[in-house]
C-alpha cells in the first residue's frame, strides 16, 4: 500500500514541474559592482524621531531592523521641511525635535547597527538653525551619522539649479561652519536627476560623498501590478538610475544612492504596494540600481501624517510595528544573499523571468502566472545549495513567506530553504508562479 502511494505521489507532483517552462540562466562573471550590507535600507519622515518611534526600548522595531541590517536609515520625506528644531525642548512632540529625541535616534542607530543619514529642514528653516541642530546631530550620532541631507526634494520648491545651488551653499557652508568634516548627500530630487550632475560637480569638494535621488513609479491612482512589475524595465526607474551613475562617475563621487524610493506616491495603494507584486518589484528594483553601480535604495515607509503609507515595508499602529509587508520580503531576500560582487545574468526562455548573481549566489525572479524550472549555470563550483523560494499564493496576496517561513511583528523568523544538488556549476530549480529564489551555494 504504501509503496504504491509513493510511487503515485511522485507521478503526480512530478507531472506539473515537468509542464514548467524550462528557462536557462547564465551568471556572468564579468562584475562592475559590490554590494555592500547597507544596500536595502529604509527612509523614515523626519517627524518619526520627534515621536520617539526611534528608541531602543521598541523592541519589535529593533528586532525587525536587525534581521535586515545592519544597514542605513535615512531621516528626511516631507515632514523635514516642518519639522522644527528646538534646542531647548524637553522633546517627544512630532512636529519638533530637541537633542533629546536626537538621543534616543542614536541609541536605536546603537541597538540595531544601522547607520543614519540625517535630514535638516530647508523650507522652513535658517542656516543658522539647520547649523546648530547639525552640531548636536554630528555630536550624538558620531560614526552613526553617514551624511546630512538639507531640505526634501527641493526641486518641489525651488525652481531653478543655479537657485538651489545658492540656498543649498547658504545652509551647507553654515553647517560646515560648525561641522567641519560635515558629509551630505544631495540634491535628492523627487523623480528627477536634472541636478545631479551640477551637485556633483560643485558639490565634491565639499563634503558630498553621496549624490542621491529620489524615485517613485508615479502616483498612487495609476498603482498597477502589471505596470509595477514592468517599471524596472523601462520608464523613470532605470532612465534614473543610468543617469545618477553618470553624475556620479563624471564627477568622482564615492557613490550614488536612491535615498527615498517606493512603488507608486502619495503612499502607494492597498493591494498593489503592499503584496507579493511588491516584494518581487522591489527585487528587480535593487537589482536594475546595482548594475547601474548604485550603493542602495531606502525604501519609505513608516507612517505620515499626510496619507496612509501602503507601500510601507514595516506596517504600524502608532509606534509599534504590527508586521511586515510585500517590501520588506524583497529587502530580506536580498539581504540573504550578501554582500558581494554584483553580476548580472542572462535569461532565456521566459519573458517575465529576470535573473542575476550577488556573490556565488543567485536569483531568479519570476513574474509570470506560470511556474517554470530554471537550470542556473552559477559562478563557482558546488555540491549543494540552499534555496529559499519568496512566495504567496497569488500576486496579489499579503499571505508571504520565504523558504516557508513568515516575519512575524516580533522578527521571528525560521527559514526551512530546501537543498538542492549542484553538478559543476549547474543546479535545476523550480521557481513557482510569481515567486522569486534565492539560490545560496556560499
Ligand atoms: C515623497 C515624499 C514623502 C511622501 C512620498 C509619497 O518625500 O514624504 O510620503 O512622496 O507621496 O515625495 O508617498
Amino acid at each position: 500500500g504504501a509503496a504504491v502511494v509513493a510511487a503515485l505521489l511522485i507521478v503526480f507532483s512530478g507531472a506539473p514541474a515537468q509542464a514548467a517552462p524550462a528557462v536557462s540562466v547564465q551568471v556572468d562573471p564579468a562584475s562592475k559592482s559590490q554590494v555592500g550590507r547597507d544596500f536595502a535600507g529604509f527612509s523614515y519622515e523626519k517627524d518619526r524621531v520627534g515621536a520617539r518611534m526611534f528608541n531602543a526600548r521598541n523592541a519589535d522595531l529593533v528586532r525587525l531592523f536587525r534581521l535586515l541590517g545592519p544597514s542605513l536609515l535615512r531621516i528626511g520625506g516631507n515632514l523635514v521641511d516642518m519639522t522644527t528644531w528646538k534646542p531647548d525642548g524637553s522633546g517627544g512632540v512630532a512636529t519638533e525635535v530637541a537633542p533629546s529625541d536626537i538621543r534616543e535616534l542614536a541609541l536605536f542607530a546603537k541597538a540595531t547597527g544601522w547607520k543614519v543619514i540625517y535630514g535638516i529642514n530647508l523650507k522652513t528653516n535658517t542656516p543658522e538653525a539647520a547649523a546648530d541642530e547639525a552640531a548636536v546631530a554630528a555630536k550624538v550620532l558620531g560614526k552613526d551619522l553617514v551624511a546630512f541631507e538639507v531640505g526634501n526634494e527641493p526641486n518641489v520648491y525651488v525652481k531653478t539649479w543655479p537657485e538651489y545651488e545658492a540656498l543649498f551653499t547658504k545652509f551647507a557652508d553654515a553647517i560646515r561652519a560648525k561641522v567641519p568634516d560635515a558629509k551630505f548627500d544631495g540634491p535628492g530630487e523627487a523623480n528627477k536627476t536634472a541636478w545631479a550632475m551640477d551637485f556633483g560637480r560643485t558639490q565634491k569638494d565639499r563634503g558630498a560623498t553621496i549624490l542621491s535621488t529620489h524615485q517613485y513609479i508615479a502616483r498612487n491612482d495609476k498603482a498597477s501590478i502589471p505596470d509595477m512589475l514592468a517599471s524596472n524595465k523601462s520608464g523613470r526607474l532605470p532612465t534614473a538610475s543610468a543617469a545618477m551613475q553618470k553624475a556620479r562617475e563624471a564627477n568622482g563621487i564615492k557613490q550614488w544612492r536612491v535615498t527615498e524610493a517606493n512603488n507608486y506616491y502619495h503612499g502607494g495603494a492597498a493591494g498593489v504596494s503592499d503584496v507579493q507584486a511588491a516584494a518581487l518589484w522591489s527585487l528587480d528594483y535593487m537589482s536594475g540600481v546595482a548594475a547601474q553601480q548604485g550603493s542602495g535604495i531606502n525604501f519609505h515607509g513608516g507612517t505620515s501624517v499626510q496619507f496612509p503609507l501602503h507601500y510601507s515595508p514595516i506596517k504600524y499602529d502608532g509606534l509599534n510595528p504590527v508586521g511586515v509587508q510585500g517590501v520588506y520580503y524583497g529587502e530580506l531576500l536580498w539581504k540573504l544573499a550578501g554582500p558581494g560582487a554584483y553580476h548580472a545574468a542572462s535569461v532565456t526562455g521566459a519573458d517575465e523571468v529576470t535573473a542575476w548573481g550577488i556573490g556565488n549566489n543567485a536569483f531568479v525572479n519570476n513574474k509570470s502566472t506560470a511556474a517554470v524550472t530554471a537550470t542556473i549555470t552559477l559562478l563557482a563550483k558546488a555540491h549543494h545549495a540552499r534555496v529559499y523560494v519568496l512566495t504567496a499564493p497569488k500576486l496579489d496576496s499579503t499571505a508571504i513567506t520565504i523558504a516557508g517561513s513568515k516575519v512575524e511583528k516580533n522578527a521571528k523568523f525560521t527559514p526551512r530553504p530546501q537543498n538542492v544538488k549542484v553538478t559543476g556549476t549547474t543546479t535545476t530549480v523550480d521557481v513557482p508562479a510569481g515567486s522569486a529564489v534565492l539560490v545560496v551555494t556560499r
